[in-house]
């Protein structure tokens, strides 16, 4: 199988032409363990870049790439980032989805004071759960004009086996010519799951494997939610294949779609906290006649936060009363997300979870990481217009 290297998306393997600094190893001693440390180099820069396809850009860079350079880790070593700001505004660095102590979340104004230009930030944590997670901006757009990358934490020891591995950020995916298997939902495992069409929305990543057994010339391409087929395409070439023309997918309403009702835990989820939860409803709207998005009719940073107190269950009730899809990202936790149809243990952990047009639908977390973390839309517009509020731990 052949990726090309024009891709448009630029695949994790197409960060080893750019300026992607191994690191080097050294070790801490954590307590009596000693633990080996990672260390990247970061340089938030503008740089002129190009994703292979159409003209030269001029994006929001980590060492001068689009995505950033792929931090590849092994579970239990400890990540350290020394950030240097070159931008022309603050910065910081969210390890999304890790369930990191407070102070290395990257949230300005929450978690860590902004990254003034000039300045330097050394984020360092461990490196747990293993997984497929991102690293972005978590500063005003950064995030869209190219202030991300992958971070990848390979488990300490290896459960699958696969020939090659890329990893990608888009919406519908689809692979011409053969399926796709689920593995993992925002990094946890759950039970394989076969299906035509994947949907990811902006914060959510999914692990999937795909069996090469249709040669042929293909394109894994996605479309945008309402924009149908975009110009985000891979050709990918069987070798010996003489088929000049990649063949798309098509995106028809008959495909099969797998979504979170399908998915389950693959190892049961051990149960802890308080055996009620405490509840919040989240009502999440805006958009029709107002430039505002709101939870609970409330504007962030004028929002109540959602206290809670340490080893209890919480539920988050959402009912979404906008036309638009949201993405809603929790920092510093995992969530389950409530399936009466399962038993609890099988309920799929996420930390992201996209909440339709007028669905409700429920998750519980366990308050098990003291601090103060920033619960909001992931699509950055909502975000900025409001849509968000803090979690905080009280007693
Ligand atoms: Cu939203």
């Amino acid at each position: 199988m052949k990726v090309s290297r024009r891709a448009f998306l630029k695949t994790s393997a197409a960060t080893l032409m750019g300026a992607g600094l191994p690191g080097y190893f050294s070790s801490i001693a954590i307590g009596k363990e000693k633990k080996s440390i990672k260390e990247f180099r970061f340089s938030a820069s503008t740089a002129r870049v190009n994703l292979g396809a159409g003209p030269d850009f001029v994006a929001w860079t980590y060492n001068g790439q689009v995505p950033g350079p792929e931090i590849r880790v092994k579970e239990g070593e400890i990540i350290r980032v020394v950030l240097k700001n070159y931008l022309s505004q603050g910065t910081t660095i969210h390890w999304h989805g890790i369930p990191i102590a407070n102070a290395m979340d990257g949230v300005p104004g929450i978690t860590q004071k902004i990254v003034k230009p000039g300045e330097t930030f050394v984020y360092e944590f461990e490196a747990k759960p293993a997984g497929t997670f991102i690293y972005h901006s978590h500063a005003k757009y950064q995030l869209d004009q190219g202030l991300y990358g992958p971070l990848i934490i390979e488990p300490a020891k290896s459960e699958e086996s696969y020939d090659r591995e890329y990893s990608l950020t888009i919406y519908y995916l689809q692979f011409a010519g053969h399926s796709l298997t689920i593995t993992h939902a925002d990094g946890n495992p759950i039970k394989p799951i076969e299906t035509d069409v994947l949907r990811i929305g902006m914060g959510e990543r999914y692990d999937v494997m795909c069996t090469a057994d249709n040669p042929g010339h293909w394109f894994l391409a996605a479309s945008e939610e309402g924009f149908g087929e975009g110009q985000l395409r891979v050709p990918i070439r069987y070798q010996g294949v003489q088929q000049k023309e990649p063949t798309m997918p098509s995106f028809h309403p008959r495909l099969h779609m797998a979504s979170y009702e399908n998915f389950q835990a693959l190892h049961p989820v051990e149960d802890r906290g308080t055996e009620r939860p405490r509840s919040y409803e989240q009502i999440l709207s805006g958009g029709m006649h107002s430039p505002l998005w709101s939870i609970n009719n409330q504007v962030y940073p004028d929002a109540d936060p959602l206290v809670v107190h340490n080893g209890e269950r919480v539920r988050l009730d959402y009912w979404n009363h906008s036309m638009m899809p949201h993405p809603m990202h929790l920092h510093g936790h995992f969530f389950r997300v409530v399936n009466p149809a399962l038993p609890r243990e099988r309920w799929i952990q996420k930390d992201t979870l996209i909440i339709d047009p007028m669905q409700r639908i429920d998750v519980e977390f366990i308050a098990d990481n003291p601090g103060k973390w920033f619960h909001h839309c992931h699509n950055l517009y909502h975000m900025e217009a409001g849509m968000a509020n803090v979690v905080v731990y009280q007693g």
